[in-house]
């Protein structure tokens, strides 16, 4: 085969953590297991029209009742960590109260057979599966829910800190800022525009009120996942340098800023902003915090906007550059860049860096051997490794690198039409195949590639 050919990785620190990262809606199902409360994209993905052909995740990957099966792949895998996420309506059906001693025993035994597997769990406190009864009391856009957060911090901690050392509060607050309250494109599916501005400040304080929850109930390891994308402006001209800034101040810098340097950016070109008491907020939200998650998949290329637009910016289609079966243009200096941006933008404030996500989806032709041909995922993955070694090169600090995703999955609004998994799913009788890109980055963490 093409073996001898493959590009094999640089060599690590024994320290370097390497992982896989799913979330509990994506992969779970058993949504009315374990007397596990709605969720807003329970109703999001059942209303009509929302997500490709109207799939949801009530099955997923039934990872719920499966995870052993999963665990064994991860061990084989030979990765040294796993993130994941605890869904809030599992362990708070209703968002408020004690915890449902159900919804905590599967987290228990998950983490359990996680550490009989040498493999350090990982759990973001919020993967996007806000309770709907949160959400039909106002969601991110009302300040009670960072409340509510926290308290459901403090109730998972409590239970859970003893054996899980590493925790990440919020998964890209940025997506449901702007495709969950802006676009209404993932649940809850409002269309507020630049009106869904509070609920990225509403999430930003809940981050900080849930990270001093943490810490009080003994979580050792705290930190944030943030999506970011570098930010291209499409010409020199002054109008599109000054539209690539707002776009940036918009995507990276607001959910960013606040956090290290305890302020946000300025954002003069907004008419309707935060909340008035935002600033009051700001050294909640400064938490120190142990690791900064960053989750890198592509850049942006952006343009001034015609004259009279809502937005200051367009975003402009990425040419010249290979794409993921989801369109996404492969950029494996976008990350290096990131990489780089940060550290430069925040220096001695930022703290030691783990890559939450990278990853791509990909056809997966099935070969005549019965094997799952993903070539383009260990050649996505190889070069996004080498762009995080030439980061490190730099003096960047990154501690890990965790890929999305250990299984083919629930792709919010895609449906299962994108698949993102080093393993396979076969949605009909859940039966998992190791692809390719299974086998060769297997190699690479045994050393032996
Ligand atoms: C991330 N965008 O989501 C999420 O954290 C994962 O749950 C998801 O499966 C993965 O990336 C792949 O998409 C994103 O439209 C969803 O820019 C959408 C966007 C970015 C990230």
């Amino acid at each position: 085969g093409r073996d001898g050919l493959q590009p094999r990785f640089p060599r690590f620190s024994a320290h370097f953590r390497w992982g896989t990262a799913t979330s509990a809606y994506q992969i779970e199902g058993a949504v009315t297991e374990g007397g596990r409360g709605r969720s807003v994209w329970d109703t999001f993905a059942a209303t009509p029209g929302k997500t490709a052909r109207g799939e949801t995740g009530e099955i997923a990957c039934d990872h719920y009742r499966r995870y052993h099966e999963d665990i064994a792949l991860m061990a084989d895998l030979g990765v040294s960590d796993y993130r994941f996420s605890l869904a809030w309506p599992r362990i708070q059906p209703v968002g408020a109260g004690p915890a449902n001693p159900a919804g905590l025993d599967f987290y228990d035994r998950l983490v359990d057979a996680l550490l009989n597997a040498g493999i350090t769990p990982v759990a973001t406190l919020y993967h996007w599966d806000t309770p709907q009864a949160v959400e039909d009391a106002g969601g991110w856009m009302s300040r009670d829910t960072a409340h509510r957060f926290a308290d459901y911090a403090t109730l998972a901690a409590e239970a859970l800190s003893d054996r899980i050392r590493w925790w990440i509060t919020l998964n890209e607050p940025v997506i449901v800022t702007l495709l969950g309250y802006g676009l209404g494109t993932h649940a809850p599916g409002r269309n507020l525009m630049l009106g869904a501005l509070p609920t990225a400040h509403h999430q930003l304080l809940g981050h900080g009120l849930a990270t001093q929850a943490l810490r009080a109930a003994g979580a050792e390891h705290v930190g944030i996942a943030n999506n970011h994308m570098p930010v291209w402006a499409d010409s020199q001209h002054s109008e599109d340098v000054a539209a690539a800034a707002a776009f940036a101040d918009l995507y990276n810098w607001l959910f960013a800023d606040p956090l290290l340097t305890g302020a946000y950016p300025d954002l003069r070109w907004l008419d309707r902003g935060l909340p008035e008491q935002a600033a009051v907020d700001l050294p909640t939200i400064a938490q120190p915090l142990d690791f900064y998650g960053l989750n890198y998949y592509s850049p942006a290329r952006i343009r001034a906007a015609a004259p009279g637009s809502e937005l200051p910016f367009e975003l402009v289609e990425i040419t010249g550059y290979p794409r993921t079966a989801s369109k996404w243009p492969v950029v494996p200096a976008g990350l290096r860049e990131t990489l780089v941006g940060l550290t430069e933008r925040y220096r001695d404030a930022l703290p030691p860096i783990l890559i939450t996500e990278n990853g791509c989806s990909t056809a997966d032709p099935a070969t005549a051997e019965g094997t799952i041909d993903d070539q383009d995922r260990i050649d996505f993955l190889h070069a996004h490794v080498a762009a995080l070694c030439g980061a490190m090169d730099e003096g960047v600090d990154v501690r890990g690198y965790f890929i999305w995703s250990l299984l083919d999955n629930f792709e919010w609004a895609e449906g299962y039409g994108q698949r993102f998994g080093l393993v396979h799913v076969d949605f009909e009788t859940q039966r998992r195949t190791p692809k390719a890109s299974y086998h060769w980055l297997r190699r690479q963490l045994a050393g032996t590639a």
